[in-house]
């Protein structure tokens, strides 16, 4: 029975090589998950009435992604980028609510001003898409903003 001292060690070499796969494949994803990992940004008003929040983009998420903002009090959103070449710009639209923002996001800050009329969460995204490659919203760069009284 020739194959049968062959039949075994050529199955574990297989094993071992699809666990080498699994390993490569899992790997690069692990510190894309440690970066999605944002946490909330309850936004405190400061002594001249206005609520300030800072918002980075960066490949491809926001930081923080989750804002809570309180209604009918002014916001001002400082944004930015990280730098590098990709290009990230932030959507925030809701009629409803009275916010309209487009802006191209920079490595230099910018402010972007309204208030928020309405209840409610938001999504905002990024609206850059690269080709035919996946936009940077399905990419996972969206977050959510949070009205509350
Ligand atoms: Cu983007």
């Amino acid at each position: 029975m020739p194959e049968a001292g062959q039949g075994p060690g050529s199955g574990m070499a297989k094993l071992k090589g699809w666990l080498l796969g699994v390993l490569l494949f899992a790997g690069p994803s692990l510190p894309l998950s440690v970066a999605q990992a944002q946490d909330t940004y309850l936004a405190t008003i400061a002594g001249d009435g206005v609520q300030r929040v800072r918002i980075e983009g960066g490949n491809y998420l926001f930081n923080p992604e989750h804002i809570v903002v309180k209604v009918g009090v002014p916001v001002e959103l400082i944004v930015s980028k990280e730098p590098g070449l990709v290009p990230h710009s932030l959507i925030i639209w809701s009629p409803r609510a009275g916010i309209d923002v487009d802006v191209a996001l920079d490595e230099r800050e910018k402010t972007v001003s309204f208030t928020p009329r309405a209840l409610g969460r938001i999504t905002f995204y990024c609206r850059e898409k690269l080709l035919f490659f996946a936009s940077h919203k399905e990419k996972g760069m969206v977050g959510t903003l949070e009205v509350v009284e």
